[in-house]
């Protein structure tokens, strides 16, 4: 198999500095000025789930150390019964979240950015911003609480339309500006429908750098909705903005609106297992194995392409993912002869949508969904 990586080699991972507590193993992750990205070569052979040691970081700033004893969930504003401030914010300790109903679900979460640098290197559209190529995702399995469930313990009414978490982490600041705390708002219908304020990622605590000791998980929304280290809550009557909903995370540029688009939920992706210019032997046939992922729901069907030309043709689905959080797949090629070759994939998700041969281009890097070329070489 072509898909190895020396993982027995990483002794010695080189530190991240404070920014993220976890050891960076190079076979597993790509340390990228304050973040990291999991390699898809790591994913080769593994299962549904990402495993922590290889799930990406995105972090503004850095991964806090919260106190868990002293930690508090505070809820505050004038969507909640008797409009409490920030001051006199409704508490919840840890083991209060803990004693209410869990839940369980496995969802994806990636960063808003995942792929910008196919924008410069497939495209020519260079963009400020975190160069990730498509390793910013990762599936993984959440426990925790309902955020609907702990709205209504706080005294949640009819009049709320906008909620909005805020991060433990350091003040954001950016060009000279300080911007505080990472936060941004999410409509009364998402917070009530599938989101999780999470305390357990794959079976064991929340990690500092995951968002320890509570997280949102939105599912298929852009990263950057389910925030880390939450420690307020605030529930608006009227609707919220902050840097994270105004500034950044939205469309920007020629045929976007004037302000910027929006942006809610993630594209289409789709990503192979192998190293970047991963080497492959001629005259045998190889199982080529990837992953193809939607903020729309289940990918429906996946093509593969071996050549320059439009030889597509479907990959086999695994079963086991139907209607997953993402879905892998596998196609057999058999490498017809040395040289450099380029391999394609692309998927439809249950929308319709596809991934297009160019994505939309937009100022700030925003949800990449082109067709990625990944080179081989063959030897
Ligand atoms: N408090 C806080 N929450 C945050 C962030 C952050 O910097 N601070 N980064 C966001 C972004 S941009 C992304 S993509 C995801 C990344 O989650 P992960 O580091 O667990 O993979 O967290 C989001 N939540
Ligand atoms: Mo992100």
């Amino acid at each position: 198999m072509p898909a190895s990586f020396p993982s027995g080699e990483a002794s010695d991972p080189p530190s991240a500095g404070a920014a993220i507590v976890k050891p960076l193993h190079p076979g597993l992750l790509t340390y990228r000025d304050g973040n990291a990205e999991m390699r898809w070569e790591a994913m080769a052979g593994q299962g549904h789930v990402v495993p922590t040691d290889r799930f990406f970081v995105r972090n503004h700033t850095s991964s806090p150390q919260v106190d868990v004893d002293t930690w508090r969930l505070r809820l505050f504003g004038t969507g909640l019964r008797n409009s409490p401030t920030r001051d006199d914010a409704v508490e919840f300790d840890y083991d209060d979240l803990r004693a209410m109903p869990a839940e369980e679900t496995t969802a994806l979460l990636e960063c808003a950015g995942n792929g910008r640098l196919h924008f410069a290197s497939q495209q020519a559209h260079e963009t400020p911003g975190v160069a990730w190529g498509l390793g910013a995702v990762g599936v993984a399995r959440w426990r925790g609480v309902r955020l609907s469930t702990v709205l209504h313990h706080a005294g949640l009414t009819d009049a709320a339309v906008d909620v909005q978490p805020e991060g433990l982490d350091p003040d954001y600041v950016t060009g000279g500006v300080n911007l505080g705390r990472v936060r941004r708002p999410l409509p009364i219908g998402k917070a009530l429908d599938d989101v999780l304020l999470a305390y357990e990622m794959n079976g064991r605590t929340l990690p500092a750098d995951h968002g320890f000791p509570v997280r949102l998980v939105v599912p298929g929304w852009v990263g950057v909705a389910s925030i880390k280290w939450v420690g307020f809550v605030e529930v608006s009557a009227t609707a919220l903005f902050s840097p994270w909903n105004t500034l950044f995370y939205r469309m920007f540029g020629p045929g976007h609106p004037a302000g910027g688009g929006l942006l809610t939920t993630q594209t289409v992706k789709s990503a192979f297992e192998l190293p970047w210019n991963a080497r492959l032997p001629a005259g045998v046939d190889v199982l080529l194995r990837g992953r193809s992922w939607s903020g729309n729901g289940p990918i429906r069907s996946v093509e593969v392409s071996t050549g320059d030309r439009d030889d597509w043709r479907p990959a086999t689905l695994e079963r086991h993912d139907e209607g997953g959080a993402w879905q892998r797949w596998t196609a057999v090629w058999r490498p017809p002869g040395p040289g450099r070759w380029t391999l394609r994939a692309r998927a439809t998700d249950v929308t319709g949508a596809g991934q297009p041969e160019h994505a939309r281009p937009n100022d700030l890097g925003y949800v990449f969904d082109g067709i990625v070329r990944h080179p081989v070489t063959v030897d």
